[in-house]
């Protein structure tokens, strides 16, 4: 079955009509910091069944509704349809729609779209990353030049302490911090040169599967706790930097605050 980036990146520009939509309605799903708007749900209903008639009997691991058909596909959508939620609720510009199509275990495209900041990110394995049709690349900045790109563990306040200890140890040999409540969006503005270095404790794979591809295809190193890639399937840690000698540093501050992960 033959798939092209460009029927990807159709489907995501119709999806994004159903969020850019006025008027949603919010809910909690059991925390407050939590949330899922009809705009989500509408997003994904869209791009799951638009996306299996693009490739018949391909699985999905999306965030909303549990849907997580993995076992068995050749090709996997791994879907955020709206990464950045709690910004999308309020009407922060710093929301995307994410969607990687992962093939025999491996990423092979992604898609992050970004309409209201007016920018669309893609990478297809091998062909180089791409902003709104013009190619991106990672800055050549420096660690103690590098801004960056970090949260705490915002569903689980118990672990936050290990966030801030790490956080302040790179902060205090780089040059800023930034926080834009939207994974996707940073890993693609990394990708691109606007900032450097990126560490999250615990990320899902839909909020990193296709950005982290954009990023690698744009010259960037990214890892996990273990040094191997982040998973496709489960939970994971995020460091990712514009070169691999930057990406071990974060890596390097982590170990001295963390000998196991806490999850
Ligand atoms: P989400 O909107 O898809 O849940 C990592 O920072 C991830 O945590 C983001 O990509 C976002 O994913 C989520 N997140 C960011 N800020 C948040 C907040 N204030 N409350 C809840 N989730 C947040
Ligand atoms: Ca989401």
């Amino acid at each position: 079955m033959e798939i092209r980036i460009e029927n990807i990146i159709d489907v995501v520009k119709e999806a994004s009509t159903l969020m850019v939509c006025s008027g949603f309605e919010v809910h909690d799903k059991g925390s407050r910091e939590n949330l899922v708007t009809s705009s989500d749900l509408a997003v994904q209903d869209f791009l799951t069944g638009r996306l299996s008639a693009l490739l018949p009997g391909s699985g999905f691991l999306c965030e909303e509704e549990d849907l997580n058909d993995i076992a068995g596909h050749e090709f996997i959508w791994i879907i955020d349809p709206i990464d950045g939620t709690a910004n999308y609720a309020r009407g922060n510009e710093n929301c995307c729609i994410s969607v990687a199509l992962v093939r025999n275990g491996e990423q092979y495209m992604g898609v992050v779209y970004s309409p209201w900041r007016g920018e669309l990110y893609w990478a297809e394995k091998g062909c180089g990353a791409y902003c709104n049709g013009k190619p991106v690349h990672v800055s050549y900045r420096s660690y103690e030049d590098g801004l960056l790109f970090t949260a705490m563990s915002t569903y689980h306040k118990d672990w936050a302490r290990y966030c801030s200890d790490i956080i302040y140890d790179i902060y205090l040999d780089c040059n800023d911090v930034r926080r834009t409540g939207s994974a996707a969006v940073e890993l693609c503005l990394i990708a691109a040169g606007y900032a450097d270095l990126y560490f999250e404790l615990r990320l899902m794979p839909w909020d990193y599967a296709a950005a982290t591809l954009i990023l690698t295809e744009a010259g960037g190193a990214v890892c996990s706790f273990d040094t191997g890639f982040p998973s496709l399937s489960v939970p994971s840690m995020v460091i990712a930097a514009n070169n691999p000698s930057s990406c071990r540093r974060i890596l390097d501050v982590v170990h001295r605050h963390l000998k196991a992960l806490p999850y």
